[in-house]
């Protein structure tokens, strides 16, 4: 028969060793809880982050953004008289930069721009200024034969931003090198808002006669909802407007000086009081400036 005297049922709550195995028990489960909601967290956090860089349908910040400016603003060469004092490079890749670092590229707005603005600040002659929309190869290739005449790519502030994509995060200082907003995405982002605003500065500076290079080749040579439509031309002050249509060498013309597209463009500008003028062109050897 077994001897039950010396194993007594054990009495587990007043067992103090009892009560010890059960606290530590109670503070495992919780540890472990807490563990796999902070390991959870993190997890959702780093996720969320990706899919943010990853959430626009642009593409992301150019590579080595900063240097590549650096390197462009160094090596600006155009006629140095139309810039005010010299250049202070570093300043001006740090104020492109503080327009947008640290900010929602949804909500870039024009003054944001205002340091680099006041930075790259430049006053070209009457009647040298040439604008374009749909011609941006062949205004370039025109003023490259043409030192005197600028695009505002020929200026610095266009020169340094030409072709490259730049924004950031609201919160914190790094660049989005995976992905930055469209105009689909969101009409404020910086490099929209960059173009509008340094189209509209540039346009306000054109004095004289103003040249635009329009593609003759679609059907809406002058296109309202252009940059060159929606913003340069009602920011003009000029005494005139020269238009040039640019026309395949073969092949009929999409449109054409005395289409529907230009009359309006005319109107607008007789309706500022410019002097307006428009030639049908096959080759840029037909532009007079
Ligand atoms: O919309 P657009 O042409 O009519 O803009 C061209 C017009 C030019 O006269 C320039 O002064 O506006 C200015 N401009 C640029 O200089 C420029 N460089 C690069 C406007 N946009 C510029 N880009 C990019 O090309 C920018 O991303 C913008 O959205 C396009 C506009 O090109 P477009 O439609 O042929």
């Amino acid at each position: 028969m077994a001897d039950t005297s010396f194993s007594p049922v054990p009495q587990r709550e007043e067992d103090p060793g009892y009560r010890v195995s059960r606290r530590n028990k109670i503070w495992f489960v919780l540890g472990v809880v807490l563990l796999v909601l902070v390991v959870g967290g993190v997890v959702v956090w780093v996720v969320l982050r990706h899919m943010k860089r990853n959430s626009w349908h642009g593409r992301g910040t150019t590579a080595n953004f900063s240097l590549v400016l650096q390197s462009r603003c160094s090596s600006y060469r155009r006629d140095p008289q139309t810039v005010p004092g010299p250049v202070d490079c570093t300043k001006i890749v740090e104020a492109f930069e503080n327009a947008f670092i640290f900010k929602d590229p949804c909500k870039i707005t024009e003054e944001d721009y205002e340091p680099l603005l006041k930075l790259t600040k430049q006053s070209i002659p009457c009647g040298k200024v040439l604008l374009w929309s749909k011609t941006k190869a062949m205004a370039h290739r025109f003023t490259q034969q043409r030192q005197d005449l600028f695009t505002l790519e020929d200026a610095l502030l266009g020169y340094l931003a030409d072709g490259l994509s730049w924004c950031g995060f609201p919160d914190s200082n790094a660049m989005n090198y995976q992905s930055c907003p469209t105009r689909g995405d969101c009409k404020e982002n910086p490099v929209s808002v960059f173009w509008d605003v340094a189209s509209k500065t540039f346009a306000q500076g054109a004095c004289g006669v103003v040249n635009v290079l329009l593609n003759g080749t679609r059907s809406n040579a002058f296109d309202e909802n252009s940059t060159f439509g929606r913003v340069e031309l009602h920011t003009l002050k000029a005494s005139a407007l020269h238009v040039w249509l640019l026309h395949d060498q073969e092949g009929e013309p999409s449109d054409t000086c005395s289409g529907s597209s230009i009359a309006h463009l005319e109107s607008i500008a007789s309706g500022k009081s410019m002097t307006f003028n428009c030639q049908d062109i096959k080759s840029l050897d037909e532009m007079r400036v």
